[in-house]
């Protein structure tokens, strides 16, 4: 069958597509596993942010799709909806098919009839797609209804079937994933190439802010090392040099992690710059030996969870346990300053992941946690509680009655959406967004050593972007930051439209952003 797998143009206050633009990984995988003799394209549209309605038209024009699936989280909803509307006018008998967080975890967003959406995937897709495929290939109704994890549109609202349960990952059952059916290019991370790699799935901790044990309750599989060198050496042959592992929480078996990164070296795959997340009380409790192996490797940048730095909100976020230092077997504090010290010994780049607007959060709580941004990471990532379906920090938010805004296309982690008892949330996104800015330029010289050709070619329109809103009144100081925090808020409102008018399928002609080839070698359409 001919498929087109579309993900999302939809990007964030901390991977600006100007030096962030990644594939899906969820894509390649459902290519890889589909069967092989469908006819698969993939399409990242974050790789035609500026171009998104033209991109699609000449895509279904190319590919003529008999199905389209479409991945999304749940701050792209809204473009997702529109994009299907796109979609079905430009071919009203086509197949749609969501998948992803959202379209999972909340599934009455696309039960509406004019939504536009015949079947949702629910939780790990790679063999309810295949099965799915194969069913409809086959003309065979009644398959349907057998296959775990698919909810079936009847015409007036979806049919669920049992889920299916999450994939046991060292047997072989999921295939490697498929880089070649990618047909726009354009992938970066600072100038360099980037893919991403997965070598394991899920997580034992119930953090009440993420999605994940909702979407796959707790547990954690691993893929073998032979198939993680092996998709590693597909990326990098198809010209990577940055590879994000995306793992949910690698670090759950330092054990397997510090082979992992021998093994990586042993393969002789260490000139890629590896990004990974994770958990501080792994770094600091076994990072003497397990930074050193990771830098060895070529780990970079290290996304550290660390959530917050003040006890209360910990327990509010259910995360005290993987920020806990242990000496001797017992707790002794938390675990942050540790784990950061150790990952700057072994020469990697902290990434602060900090949420700030908790409930209980007043504004001296929030000082503390920018305070310790600016004195400790190196790039800050903070972001504000969001209530995404089905956590239980959502139902504990809407029980207080803290939520404000229900605009999902908002709901991307750095707008304020949830007041706390003490703040607006208006106030609690200003004092971030203040604060973080000039965070972010600390990192330019250490961003100039690593990534120079990138930084000179770029690092004005990036300090453009990270200041945008600012104008030369604001920079001489004639003008508050309050005026320049409403144009910033007023930019972000126009950047979320991916979708304003449509234009004429000539406007394609010429157009960078889609290039009908591949990223690196795979296949040119
Ligand atoms: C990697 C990652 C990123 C990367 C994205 C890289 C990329 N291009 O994919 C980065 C760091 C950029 C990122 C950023 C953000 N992320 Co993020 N991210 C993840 C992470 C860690 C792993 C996702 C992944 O690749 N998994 C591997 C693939 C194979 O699995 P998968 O995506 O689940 O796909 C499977 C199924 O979902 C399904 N499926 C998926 N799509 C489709 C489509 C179809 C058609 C079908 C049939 C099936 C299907 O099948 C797949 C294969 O089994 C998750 C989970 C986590 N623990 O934190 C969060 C997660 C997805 N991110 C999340 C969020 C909120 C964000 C941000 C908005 C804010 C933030 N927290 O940082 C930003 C915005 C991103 C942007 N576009 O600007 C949320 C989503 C919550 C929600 N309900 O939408 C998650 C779940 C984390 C959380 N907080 O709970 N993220
Ligand atoms: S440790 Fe990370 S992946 Fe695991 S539940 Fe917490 S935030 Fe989610």
């Amino acid at each position: 069958m001919r498929v087109l797998l579309l993900s999302m143009p939809d990007s964030f206050e901390h991977t600006p597509a100007l030096s962030m633009r990644m594939p899906n990984g969820a894509l390649a995988s459902l290519a890889g596993n589909a069967g092989g003799h469908h006819r698969i394209a993939i399409a990242d549209l974050i790789l035609a942010q500026h171009a998104v309605a033209q991109t699609v038209e000449q895509l279904i024009r190319e590919h003529d799709p008999e199905i389209v699936g479409l991945s999304v989280m749940t701050f792209q909803r809204r473009t997702a909806l529109r994009i299907i509307r796109l979609i079905r006018e430009l071919k009203p008998g086509v197949t749609v098919v969501a998948g992803g967080y959202d379209p999972s975890l909340a599934p009455e967003a696309y039960e509406a009839p004019d939504a536009g959406v015949d079947f949702l995937v629910r939780g790990e897709g790679d063999l309810t797609f295949r099965d799915l495929l194969a069913a409809l290939e086959g003309g065979d109704q009644a398959a349907l209804g057998a296959i775990p994890g698919l909810s079936i549109h009847d015409g007036r609202q979806f049919r669920h079937n049992p889920p299916r349960g999450v994939s046991g990952l060292d047997d072989g059952t999921i295939a490697l994933p498929d880089r070649g059916a990618r047909v726009l290019g354009g992938y970066t991370f600072m100038g360099r190439p980037v893919d991403i790699v997965e070598t394991s799935r899920g997580c034992t901790y119930d953090c009440s802010f993420c999605s994940i044990i909702e979407m796959r309750g707790r547990n954690f599989h691993t893929f073998g090392f032979e198939r993680v060198l092996a998709d590693i050496a597909d990326a990098r042959r198809r010209g990577a040099r940055a590879i994000f592992i995306v793992d949910d929480n690698i670090t759950l078996n330092v054990a397997r992690f510090e082979a992992l990164c021998r093994a990586i070296v042993d393969a002789g795959l260490t000139d890629i710059h590896y990004i990974v997340q994770a958990m501080t009380s792994s770094i600091a409790n076994h990072g003497e030996t397990l930074a050193p192996l990771m830098r060895a490797a070529g780990f970079r940048y290290v996304f550290l969870g660390i959530e917050n730095v003040l006890d209360e909100d910990l327990a509010f976020l259910r995360a005290s346990a993987k920020n806990a230092r242990r000496e001797h077997g017992q707790r002794s504090g938390n675990a942050t300053l540790r784990a950061i010290e150790l990952l700057h010994d072994a020469g990697m780049y902290v990434v602060g992941g900090i949420i700030v607007g908790n409930p209980g959060d007043t504004r001296e709580s929030i000082e503390t946690n920018l305070a310790f941004a600016r004195a400790h990471v190196d790039w800050p990532y903070i972001q504000h509680p969001t209530p995404y379906p089905g956590t239980p920090m959502t139902k504990d938010f809407r029980d207080r009655n803290l939520i404000v805004n229900d605009r999902v296309e908002e709901y991307d982690g750095t707008t304020a959406v949830v007041r706390s008892e003490h703040l607006p949330a208006e106030e609690i996104e200003f004092m971030r967004w203040r604060a973080e800015r000039w965070m972010k330029v600390r990192h330019v010289p250490a961003a100039l050593r690593h990534y120079p050709g990138f930084v000179m070619r770029h690092g004005l329109r990036m300090l453009a972007h990270t200041f945008r809103g600012s104008s030369w009144r604001s920079a001489i100081g004639l003008e508050d930051s309050r005026a320049v925090f409403a144009r910033y808020k007023a930019i972000r409102r126009t950047e979320r439209e991916y979708l304003p008018g449509r234009a004429p399928m000539a406007a394609l002609k010429g157009r960078p952003t889609y290039e009908g080839r591949p990223t690196c070698e795979g296949r040119a359409t």
